[in-house]
């Protein structure tokens, strides 16, 4: 697909249609602030705006509607996945984006894919679609500023930190931590590591 041609103004009538005016807002900020760390960091900022608008697509779907999807088209859930409806929306948006809005580049498919587990090997786009759904405008918890500044200053960092943030907040809540997260920090410790010489 000719990612200079997207039609925007008719996928944000999609989206509006789709989602509530808070998750519609949070998708605004989400695409603005992916479109900002791919300029910072020399990534396509076309995918990172079209990656940030559609991330969330699914997000006001119902758990029974996003089950029935999964269902329908044949698409398998771990029990983890099946027994945390958060996760949903990550594996229906991707399904969405790439089968009903027939977007072809699989690197945004994979980077909504992943944006809220995370996983080892992430690509650029990956990472900053993770980072910017983090860090966006509408985002006003506790360490948010210093995650800002973290973001544009060092990236990696950053994205560890990001992460530190979610696996602390699950386990306080006694949730079950996907194993894609765990590889995703793994491999963030790992990366940190090598760079000090320490592996
Ligand atoms: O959709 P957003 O609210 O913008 O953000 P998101 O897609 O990052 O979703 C955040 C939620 O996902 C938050 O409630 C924690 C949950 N989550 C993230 N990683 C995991 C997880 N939940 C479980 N059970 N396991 C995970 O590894
Ligand atoms: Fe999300
Ligand atoms: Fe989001």
């Amino acid at each position: 697909m000719d990612l200079s041609k997207v039609d925007y103004d008719a996928l944000k009538k999609e989206l509006e249609k789709r989602l509530s005016a808070q998750r519609y807002y949070h998708s605004l900020c989400v695409m603005d602030e992916a479109i900002r760390l791919a300029e910072r960091y020399g990534a396509d900022t076309e995918k990172a705006k079209l990656a940030g608008l559609l991330h969330d697509i699914t997000k006001n779907m119902t758990d029974a509607d996003q089950l029935k999807l999964f269902d329908v088209n044949r698409i398998e859930l771990s029990d983890l996945e099946r027994s945390s409806p958060k996760l949903y929306h990550a594996i229906s948006g991707a399904w969405v984006i790439e089968h009903e809005l027939n977007i072809d580049d699989s690197d945004i498919i994979n980077a909504v894919r992943y944006h809220t587990t995370a996983r080892e090997g992430m690509s650029a786009l990956e990472k900053i679609l993770y980072l910017a759904d983090f860090i966006s405008a509408d985002r006003d918890y506790d360490g948010v500023c210093e995650l800002r500044s973290a973001a544009y200053d060092d990236f990696n960092e950053a994205i560890a930190e990001a992460m530190a943030f979610t696996i602390k907040e699950l386990v306080d809540k006694n949730a079950q931590i996907h194993p894609d997260t765990v590889a995703a920090w793994n491999c963030e410790i790992a990366a940190k590591l090598r760079k000090a010489g320490k592996l």
